[in-house]
């Protein structure tokens, strides 16, 4: 029920909500409050997490009545806003840039300071919320970063997982995996709202009944949970605005256990809640080849109908016309995770708004687009048409007519050729849900995530429906913010280049381009290469509180951070690494010759992935004998801090020297690591691949270091039959690097150890890492000398920032407005 609109008659009632005073003495008298009042303790008796929530809870403040508008005005609008759906956010902390939205950074340091509080120790108690995987939950993060910053009105949906990504740490050097109980102190960003629960049903079947002489169905489930939002605040950079960012938890409903799920028995009962609560207890680790699980399938309805629901029945005014939502909303699907909202859409519209399901369709298929991240054939996902119908099974009544309809247009448009029925159809072979098939059908446009990617997504993945809707498919390459991953991460160049072009470029990141005549001044490349220098002693001390490690702030530091995959190739990465120790414990080179290197990894192995597991062990394995080999100490060191995530992440990129984005050509579907590491002055030594071809066609070819194969060069090699053993036999280095593993070297003598890495390698490499290994050392020797050239190498460095300003996420959010969701011009 509607509450009573309370009638106000005290002024203070009446009036808007107003901020504190955005003064020193204003943040400390809040801050005080919020500890005292909040926490419910003085100062003299507070403990670091009461400080760090009492100081969340400040900056809070500061943004609730820009928040209070925003959310009102997005209630009473008239105008189209965004719903972006994405089972993952990977948010990073929020101390940090939530200050620097509203501009409080300085004032809370000397507010803090004048408590006795020193506002480092207190930021460093923060928890990420891990809520993702990799790049696909960071981009969304990216993304309502950016149009809270542009201003565009725009709901995030999505998961709170009780349990974010897993935290990875080493024992032997193997990975082992620990739970993430990032809200075990309490989560001082989130408002959550119990009364404000939406019940999500499951299970049980349909029918047919009889309205008014027509016939329609329904669905009777057999049980329910209660999906609890939990609001999160998304401020724009700066301008005074605050997006919301919707996060829905699982609760049991009340009674839930009684009525549906057994007899009376008090343990049972305790049994069925907990079933509930498990729908959003843990992320998923997996970033690729998901697996069709049940309780997955039920993550992902469970949110996507929470959020179609909170939209249209809450957001939207009571009375309005559906036939109308397109005006009024864009559902973005971030990968088929959420594809199950279109059969929800379409069930809403028909069986509990009564619409005709011809109009029903043609406002679902306005109403939704559909974004794809990968290539990999194996990542596309694919629901059993059992699992599916028992857990929804009007859903897959609608999905069946949605594609007997659909498939009625393919025989119309080619008459009976069944070979093309049978590649289209929505429904696989094996009765299977194809849910890219299905957010093709449905959505308006569908994009890929980079050039390449959307070329090849149209030639390869999906060319009998790039035929068939002319005009559906579109690019939108990828972008990271700048605000998060340049003025936070890296304030040293944030400052240098404002000394340097003015302020103004963080929102604006093309006029990076006004550095470019700096390249050739010789006080600034100074300037920018003991900015650097400083940020790599910043990554040494970080790592050695961290980790106990040791960085050489003399040594290049080259880095290779992101998900561990086969396809990705840490691999490649690894065998130079063993080939230049080979040649120095050998003989052939001497260490003077070698260039001084650190090799950075980062990376979390699906648990599951046997294989990628075994690399990581691999590669630490490597660590351990370089690292204490006296006879190359000074010249190479593997580092491999455990469970890289966004807030290593903000220390690792802007120390970086050099970039590695060596994943097969036609596999990394754009990476944005790639652009993070770019803008913020890494060189970058890739293949053609991903956003790589964009970002070398940008800063220029002499100033990225390309390697192998193209992908139609791939393509070539695997249709002629690739034989990994003829690379070997070719390369003496690469032959002597892989026995130097068998033998046993990093692995106490027993070659058996790492047997099943040089095995795949030599006899399968599906990734074809040994194809391209002359390639990629040939390369590493030209990066050896333009590092060896200091004034060359930053000269290059900086083109590579002021040439990098379209990988903002802004731009992608102007090209999204433009291309899909033709949203009002922004500002
Ligand atoms: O998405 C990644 C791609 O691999 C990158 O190339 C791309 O840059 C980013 C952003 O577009 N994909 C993922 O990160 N995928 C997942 O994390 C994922 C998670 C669950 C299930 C399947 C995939």
């Amino acid at each position: 029920s509607t509450p009573s609109r309370p009638q106000p008659t005290h002024p203070l009632a009446a009036a808007p909500v107003t901020a504190p005073e955005a003064t020193v003495d204003g943040f400390v008298e809040q801050f005080l409050r919020n500890l005292n009042n909040g926490r419910g303790v003085a100062l003299s008796a507070s403990t670091p997490n009461d400080r760090y929530f009492a100081l969340a809870a400040t900056v809070r403040d500061y943004l609730m009545a820009r928040w209070l508008e925003d959310v009102r005005r997005q209630r009473t609008a008239q105008s189209k806003g965004v719903a972006y759906l994405s089972a993952e956010y990977l948010l990073g902390r929020q101390l940090d840039n939530n200050l620097l939205a509203t501009g409080l950074t300085e004032i809370a340091g000397e507010a803090l300071a004048a408590c006795g509080l020193d506002i480092d120790e207190v930021r460093a108690l923060e928890i990420e919320p891990g809520l993702g995987n990799g790049g696909l939950g960071r981009l969304a993060a990216c993304f309502i970063d950016s149009l809270a910053t542009m201003g565009v009105p725009n709901i995030g949906y999505g998961i709170r997982y009780e349990y974010g990504i897993f935290r990875q740490t080493f024992v032997d050097g193997q990975q082992v995996e620990q739970a993430d109980s990032w809200l075990s102190l309490g989560s001082p960003w989130e408002f959550p709202h119990p009364e404000a629960a939406q019940t999500i049903s499951f299970g049980g079947h349909t029918e047919t009944y009889d309205d008014d002489g027509v016939t329609r169905s329904r669905w009777i489930p057999a049980w329910n949970v209660q999906a609890v939002p939990h609001n999160y605040m998304v401020p724009g950079y700066h301008n005074g605005r605050v997006n919301t960012l919707r996060l829905w938890s699982a609760q049991a409903t009340q009674g839930f256990d009684l009525r549906t799920f057994n007899s009376g028995d008090y343990q049972e009962a305790v049994r069925a809640q907990t079933y509930a609560e498990n729908i959003s207890k843990v992320l998923y680790p997996e970033d690729s080849t998901p697996q069709g699980k049940e309780l997955r399938l039920q993550q992902q309805y469970f949110f996507v109908a929470a959020s179609i629901s909170d939209f249209v029945n809450l957001i939207l005014p009571r009375d309005f016309d559906l036939t109308r939502l397109p005006e009024r909303v864009i559902f973005q699907l971030n990968d088929t995770h959420p594809v199950i909202g279109v059969p929800e859409l379409m069930r809403v519209l028909v069986d509990e708004r009564g619409l005709e399901w011809d109009a029903a369709w043609a406002i679902t298929r306005e109403c939704f687009a559909y974004t794809c991240h990968t290539l990999l054939p194996e990542a596309l996902e694919v629901w059993p048409s059992d699992l599916l119908g028992r857990l929804l099974p009007r859903h897959l009544e609608i999905i069946y007519r949605i594609n007997d309809e659909f498939l009625d247009e393919v025989r119309e448009r080619y008459g009976d050729d069944e070979d093309r029925i049978r590649r289209m159809s929505i429904i696989a072979p094996d009765g299977a849900v194809r849910m890219a098939f299905l957010a093709t059908v449905a959505g308006s446009k569908v994009n890929g995530v980079a050039e390449l990617h959307s070329q090849l997504l149209r030639e390869k993945v999906l060319p009998d429906f790039d035929e068939f809707f002319p005009g559906k498919f579109t690019n939108v390459t990828n972008g990271v913010t700048p605000r998060r991953f340049v003025k936070l991460a890296n304030p040293g160049l944030s400052r240098l280049i404002t000394d340097t072009i003015g302020p103004g470029w963080l929102t604006d990141l093309e006029r990076l381009r006004e550095l470019e005549p700096f390249a050739d001044d010789a006080s600034f490349r100074q300037a920018f290469a003991s900015v650097k220098a400083a940020n790599k002693r910043a990554l040494a001390k970080t790592l050695h509180a961290r980790d106990g490690l040791t960085v050489d702030d003399g040594h290049m530091l080259d880095v290779m951070v992101k998900r561990l995959h086969e396809y990705k190739r840490q691999t490649l990465k690894l065998l130079h690494i063993v080939s230049q120790y080979d040649a120095i414990v050998s003989g052939r080179v001497s260490p003077a010759e070698v260039t001084p290197r650190t090799f950075v990894f980062g990376a979390k192995a699906a648990p599951g992935y046997a294989m990628a597991k075994r690399i990581i062990h691999l590669i630490n394995a490597v660590g351990e004998v370089v690292n204490t080999d006296p006879r190359v100490e000074g010249r190479l060191a593997v580092l491999f801090p455990p469970n890289y995530n966004v807030t290593l992440a903000e220390r690792v990129v802007p120390a970086a020297d050099l970039s590695e984005q060596i994943s097969l050509a036609g596999k990394e579907a754009s990476g944005t690591g790639n652009m993070k590491f770019a803008l913020n002055g890494a060189l970058t030594i890739g293949t053609d691949d991903g956003a790589n071809v964009e970002i070398r066609q940008l800063v220029g070819d002499e100033n990225f270091f390309l390697f192998g194969m193209t992908e139609p060069e791939v393509a070539t090699l695997a249709d002629g039959g690739y034989h990994p053993i003829d690379f070997v036999r070719a390369d003496e280095n690469l032959q002597s690097a892989l026995d130097l593993i068998s033998s046993g070297a990093f692995s106490g003598g027993d070659g058996s150890v790492f047997e099943p890495v040089v095995s795949n390698l030599v006899h399968h490499d599906p990734f074809m890492a040994l194809a391209d290994f002359t390639s990629y050392a040939a390369a590493q020797q030209k990066v050896d000398a333009l590092y060896a050239d200091t004034e060359a190498w930053t000269r290059s460095a900086i083109l590579n920032v002021a040439r990098s300003g379209f990988f903002s996420s802004d731009r992608s959010m102007r090209d999204y407005i433009d291309r899909i969701w033709h949203t009002p011009p922004v500002r």
